[in-house]
Order: C-alpha cells, then structure tokens, then sequence
C-alpha cells in the first residue's frame, strides 16, 4: 500500500508541472492582452463596495464577488483563491494537530501491542504550526505567495521498561513559494493553476534527550523540513451562486532527490472539496471533506535504529486519511480603515476513515485558526 513513489500519481505530477510551465508562459501573454482592454473586475479588493451582486438579487450574469466571507475558502486550504492586481494581503494561521494512539491499517493498536515488536511505543503527539504568509498579484492572472512556518512538535513515549519520556523541536519550518495561475474565469466560476516549490529551511538534525543518552538525533516525525525541495503542483476550482459557494483542490508534494540524511519523504496527494453558506455579509459556514494519501520514506538516517521505536521505520511512515471538517469565516465588509477587509476564520476537522502503515500514530483532530487582511498596493 502506498507505493505513490513510482506510481501513476508520480507520471500525472511530472505532466501536471509542464502543463504549469506552458500555462505560466501563455499567462504572462494574457496578462498584456488583458491590461490592453483595461479590463477591471474588484475581486479581493476590499476598498470598493460596488461589487456586492449576489445580495442585490434579480442579476443574470453574476460577477465573481470577492467581498463575502466565503470569497476565500475554509481556512485549512492553502493557495485557495487569486487576487485582483495591485492586491497585497498578509495572512497568520495557527495549526493544532493532536495525535493519540497507534493504528496499524484501519485498526487501532494498544501501547502493549506496539511494545512487542519495538523497545519503545509512541503514545501521543502534538503538533503546533505558526504560519505567516504574504500574497501579491502583479496582474489579475498572477498571484504570488510565500509562507513560513514556525512549527513546535512535543511526543510522549513508553518504553517496554515501563517508563515514560518526552521529545519536543521547534524551529522554522520549510518556507514555500507559490504562484496561482488563473487559467479559467467565467465570473461565477474559476480555476487557477498552484505551481508552488518547498526550500529545504526546516531542520531535519533535530535532537533531544531520550533513554538512549542526552543528545540523540530524534525520529522523521519530529523533524521540522523535509531536506529537499519538493514541487507543490495543484488546480483549483471555485465557484459561487447567490449565498452558496463551493470549490475543490488537487494538489501533492513531489520530493526531488534525497536530503542530506540519505531519505526522502514520501510523496503527497490531497484532494478536498467543500461548500460554504453566506449567511450575512460577515458570516459564512463551510463542510469540507479532505482526502490525504502520503508514502514512505525512501532510503534511511542511519543515526535512527527501526527496530528501536516505529517512528524510527522509513517503512511504517505511509498512510491514507479522509477528514470531515467544519469551519466559519468572518468578514469585516465595512467599518473603520484597518478594520474594514479584516478576515478571521476557523476549521476544526477529524478523520472519518485513517488507513496507516503502523504501527504510526493516528491523527484524531485538527483545528485552523486565520487571519487574512487583503489591501491595495498602488
Ligand atoms: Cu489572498
């Protein structure tokens, strides 16, 4: 299970970032096209109150509203819309993932279990993510965005001895750019092109104390950076109607060559579709599925022993997940200047299915807090 490493998925990807290259340089040629028909649609720009069409009602030809609290998706998707040239915006989110206990395929295992085949059992996980990120279209079919993560990582073990102990890491973790390339856009309905690159900023020689001694080099999980630049290819469509609006995202990570620990992560698929509720003009609601298919590890760090603790097995790192997730965002559409545009959002989503290469810790919730301020550079 889980071989995406020479699977069709690696073929498709490899196909998908050509497509983006070609799709890259025919946009740059629309974007002339466009400016010379001073073509003008407000979509993000939070400035300008005359777009608010799906609330006026009886209008046959909806123009893409970028005004409602919906116009950006729930916040757990990442490169989810574009912006309007000459739009800067800055973003915060917060992550808490919390995993506890182990799950080898779609069934859970008991520490005890875990113990019989490893020295010491993972029991529990907690991973906190700070990511700011700054968007900025030069044209409306251009939207550039960098993120940077800080991540904090904190997991409880026992050992077959029957003692417990604690590792954390924190530290940056691998910092991403991305341009979403609109290539569709029907007023109501849009589609844009992710083509994003991962830089290898996140520390994979973090280390700890652990029953082994004071300084030992800790496990994948704990990591903070993958160790290789990695493509984040992906296409995202969007629409809306009136007070609903709805949109989905493919999207993986490709891992180029092997990190300087001799491995490599596993590659990644995520697809997610949801719909959203506009329910006043600050206020929207959103049901989300997100279907998450990760491999192995590929190679080894030879300072990690897998017959010591499963987090220590390239082979026990796979899995598939399928979350369901809730979210409500808000959106300050008047007001005062700094106040008005203001966004705030929260997702909160669990595992309805989780199928892993374990013994591996399950992930039992996830929650998303944002902060999106959208605003005109010139
Ligand atoms: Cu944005």
């Amino acid at each position: 299970m889980n071989n995406l490493r020479n699977s069709p998925v690696i073929t498709g990807s490899v196909l998908l970032n050509t497509m983006i290259l070609v799709l890259l340089f025919l946009s740059f040629t629309q974007k002339t096209e466009a400016q010379s028909h001073s073509e003008h649609n407000h979509d993000q720009a939070p400035m300008q109150m005359d777009d608010h069409a799906h609330h006026s009602g009886s209008v046959n030809v909806q123009k893409w509203d970028g005004h409602r609290p919906d116009s950006n998706a729930p916040i757990g998707v990442m490169g989810d819309h574009t912006h309007h040239k000459g739009m800067f915006m800055l973003t915060y989110r917060y992550k808490y993932m919390s995993m506890n206990g182990n799950r080898m395929g779609t069934n859970k295992v008991s520490n005890q279990k875990v113990l019989e085949d490893f020295m010491v059992a993972p029991t529990d996980m907690d991973m906190q993510m700070h990511m700011f990120g700054l968007m900025y279209s030069p044209t409306d079919y251009i939207t550039l965005m960098g993120m940077v993560p800080y991540i904090k990582k904190s997991m409880n073990h026992l050992t077959r001895m029957g003692s417990r102990f604690k590792t954390e890491t924190d530290g940056i973790g691998d910092i991403k750019f991305t341009g979403l390339i609109k290539v569709f856009d029907n007023h109501d309905q849009r589609i844009h092109i992710n083509a994003g690159m991962s830089f290898p900023t996140g520390s994979i020689d973090e280390k700890d104390k652990t029953p082994a001694g004071p300084n030992q080099q800790l496990p994948y999980p704990m990591q903070l950076g993958s160790g290789t630049f990695d493509l984040l290819p992906g296409i995202t469509y969007l629409g809306q109607h009136n007070d609903l609006s709805w949109g989905s995202q493919l999207s993986g990570v490709i891992r180029l060559g092997e990190n300087d620990r001799d491995y490599s992560l596993g590659n990644a698929l995520d697809i997610t579709a949801w719909g959203a509720w506009d329910w006043y003009n600050w206020v929207s609601s959103s049901a989300r599925l997100d279907w998450q298919s990760w491999g192995n590890i590929d190679g080894a760090d030879s300072a990690l022993d897998p017959a010591l603790v499963p987090t220590a097995d390239p082979n026990l790192r796979g899995g598939n997940r399928l979350d369901l997730l809730f979210g409500v965002n808000f959106y300050a559409s008047q007001g005062p200047t700094l106040i008005k545009g203001q966004r705030l959002a929260v997702e909160f989503g669990f595992p309805i299915y989780q199928d892993l290469d374990g013994p591996q810790l399950e992930t039992d919730w996830v929650l998303t807090l944002g902060w999106q301020y959208a605003f005109a550079a010139y």
